[in-house]
């Protein structure tokens, strides 16, 4: 425990007085949502993780007949899409949920139903997406779905059907959430934080939300092409009819590259929290930090064709989108110096968290590195649509955003649920994570760069690829098993684990200066911040390094509620203000979020089911929507 631990004696909390399944289908505050979205999306990490281990096990040896060629297509569909939209995404939204309110000191996010109606159209969209596993027809055409392949005459069973809807009703929970995230943080910050005294975790969710509501906008686009070719005849993407196949490589690689720093960008903003807080040092420049965030997000608008540089688009447009994506590596190694940076020189505390915050320094790197390798385009004509671009993928999507959000579960769980994770099993995991993973896809460079194709569901014996596969199959089988062993800690840890108290490491953002797990209103005092690290002023150690807006630096004019905060002071108990006094109410719990959303989902379902379902939930959503928007909105405070 660090020096600036105020907690004496950790008490149990209650988040909430009120529990009971009903207060959990109603809820609409933003801690308990972020509860739901991580054990929702923790499952569906463990059933992407299972088709994984499917795909794996077909591979084990050669020419082997464990699955079958087409049940081997749905499995590596499934795997992405599950990991991609019903795992990882959700996992970082419950912690924007969770973390992000906190973090500004704000009592919850803007728009509390639209928050819980993100939710639930989340799950009913992941279970939609889950359906076919009953009758073996789950999506089949890879997660970028190329046309032709998606196209009615080529594809004619319900998979792609599945696949189209899915997303659909997906998106629409994605782009909700972000326009709450966006508005929350710059409305909603406790008086005092700037936008350059945001927490970095903030900043990275405040950026990711940008690109969400951006990217999925353009997903919705191509998908619902897709949809009037499947379903009204359009021929968008046919052929045949003058339609263009690449247009949906441009419309899925224009939103999937700022796809995949939507996984990314949150996750450097977990790493900038963990690290400094278990290295006892403030970030290294936190300006170029968040400035090299922005610029992440703003090149990773330009570079989507480095996905098609196998299209023939010609030499122009190869090496302009050639040039974009090596341009990205600059600001990214900007924020790989800026870790090591921040590390250098710290007292170094190896927690868990901080175990899975460096090793992620190490093997995301290892991922953007082969990023640049085939960003060079004659390069990624040998390489693409091999095991490297897999080893690639998965060096970044699990060495950066899974190994990153372990760190981030270990470092926020006892925020969320009030107890310590163990840390024994803890190390345990990281090792048998960190093992496995690397000899789960390190081989696979090589494996590709020997020419074994990607999606291939067996191979000939003596190509020399045997060795090389056994080995990964072996390190899937090692994740798979540090996964349970997780899963086992997670579940142990809400009841039996060590308490926590407020702030168990001894971190300087807001969220750790309210009790574990935080009371209902958050707060009892808005807090009022002068300065980036506000849990690291009061220690004279540490506030030495705490660049910019101490004490001294005035906090400005700042009002609340037409009250001047910024110069107050507490004489006396009775004068503090609470959310009382400062006229905050807590939004009333609602039913309506859950009824949307099985509205919108059924209407979605309804193309496959009978038009009659689709135009009746049409109608049963707007009046859902006009239902919901005449609700009062004020209870008890
Ligand atoms: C400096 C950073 C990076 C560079 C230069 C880079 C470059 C590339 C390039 C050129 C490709 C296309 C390869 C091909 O299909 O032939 C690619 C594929 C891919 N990258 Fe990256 N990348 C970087 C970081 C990331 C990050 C941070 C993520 C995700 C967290 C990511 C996820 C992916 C995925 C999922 C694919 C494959 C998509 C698919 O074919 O299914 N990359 N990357
Ligand atoms: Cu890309």
């Amino acid at each position: 425990m660090g020096a600036t631990t105020v907690t004496a004696i950790p008490v149990p909390t209650k988040a909430s007085a009120k529990s009971g399944i009903w207060s959990w289908i109603t809820t609409v505050d933003h801690k308990r949502i972020g509860i739901l979205y991580f054990w929702t999306s923790f499952c569906f990490f463990l059933v992407g993780g299972l088709e994984a281990l499917l795909v794996r096990t077909q591979l084990i040896v050669p020419e082997n007949d464990f699955l079958t060629a087409d049940f081997y297509n749905q499995m590596f569909t499934m795997h992405a899409v599950t990991m991609v939209f019903l795992a990882l995404m959700p996992l970082t939204a419950a912690f924007f949920n969770y973390v992000v309110p906190l973090q500004i000191g704000a009592r919850d996010v803007a728009f509390p139903r639209l928050n819980a109606l993100s939710y639930w159209i989340y799950l009913l969209g992941g279970l939609f997406s889950t359906v076919p596993i009953f009758f073996g027809q789950f999506p089949n055409a890879g997660w970028f779905a190329y046309a032709n392949l998606t196209t009615p005459q080529f594809s004619t069973g319900l998979n792609i059907d599945f696949y189209v809807l899915g997303l659909q009703v997906l998106g629409i929970s994605s782009i909700i959430s972000s326009i709450n995230f966006i508005v929350t943080i710059l409305n909603l910050r406790a008086p005092g934080m700037r936008l350059m005294r945001m927490p970095i975790f903030t900043w990275m969710t405040l950026i990711t939300a940008v690109l969400i509501a951006t990217a999925m906008a353009v997903l919705t686009i191509a998908v619902t092409e897709l949809m009037f070719d499947r379903f009204f005849g359009t021929n968008f993407y046919n052929v045949a009819k003058g339609g263009d196949p690449v247009l949906w490589q441009h419309l899925f690689w224009m939103f999937g590259h700022p796809e995949v720093y939507i996984l990314i960008l949150p996750i450097f903003g977990m790493i900038s929290e963990v690290l400094p807080t278990f290295a006892r040092k403030p970030l290294f420049g936190y300006n170029v930090m968040v400035f090299s965030g922005i610029l992440i997000g703003w090149l990773g608008w330009g570079v989507w064709s480095h996905h098609m540089f196998a299209t023939g688009l010609g030499p122009i447009a190869d090496a302009f989108f050639a040039m974009g994506t090596m341009l990205i590596a600059i600001p990214t190694g900007i924020k790989i110096f800026n870790w090591l940076a921040t590390l250098w020189g710290g007292s170094i505390r190896f927690t868990t968290a901080m175990l899975f915050g460096t090793a992620f320094i190490v093997t995301f790197t290892i991922g953007g590195l082969s990023g640049v390798m085939h960003a060079v385009a004659p390069a990624d004509l040998q390489q693409t649509d091999t095991y490297f671009v897999v080893a690639h993928i998965h060096y970044v999507f699990f060495g950066g955003t899974v190994m990153g959000l372990w760190a981030g579960i270990y470092y926020w769980f006892p925020k969320m649920f009030g107890r310590l994770l163990d840390e024994k099993l803890g190390v345990v995991h990281f090792w048998l994570t960190f093992i496995g993973m690397n000899l789960t896809f390190f081989p696979m460079h090589f494996l590709g760069l020997h020419g074994m194709p990607r999606r291939t569901f067996t191979y000939a014996d003596g190509l020399g690829f045997n060795g090389m596969n056994m080995l990964a199959t072996i390190g899937s089988y090692l994740i798979g098993a540090a996964t349970l062993l997780f899963a086992y800690n997670l579940i142990r840890s809400v009841r039996r684990g060590r308490l926590a108290g407020n702030n168990p490491w001894g971190a300087a953002t807001l969220e750790w200066q309210t009790s574990s797990p935080p009371p209902e209103y958050n707060f009892a005092e808005i807090p009022v911040v002068r300065s980036r690290m506000p849990l690291w002023e009061d220690d004279p150690v540490l506030k030495a390094g705490i660049p910019h807006g101490r004490h001294q630096e005035d906090t400005g004019a700042v009002t609340l509620a037409g009250q001047d905060v910024s110069e107050l002071e507490y004489p006396d108990d009775e004068s503090k203000m609470s959310a009382h006094d400062l006229g905050i109410h807590l939004p009333p719990p609602s039913i309506y979020p859950i009824v949307l959303a099985l509205c919108i989902t059924i209407f979605f379902s309804g193309f496959m089911i009978h038009w009659g379902v689709a135009v009746a939930a049409a109608f049963a959503t707007a009046l859902t929507i006009f239902a919901m928007a005449f609700e009062p909105g004020h209870s008890g405070h």
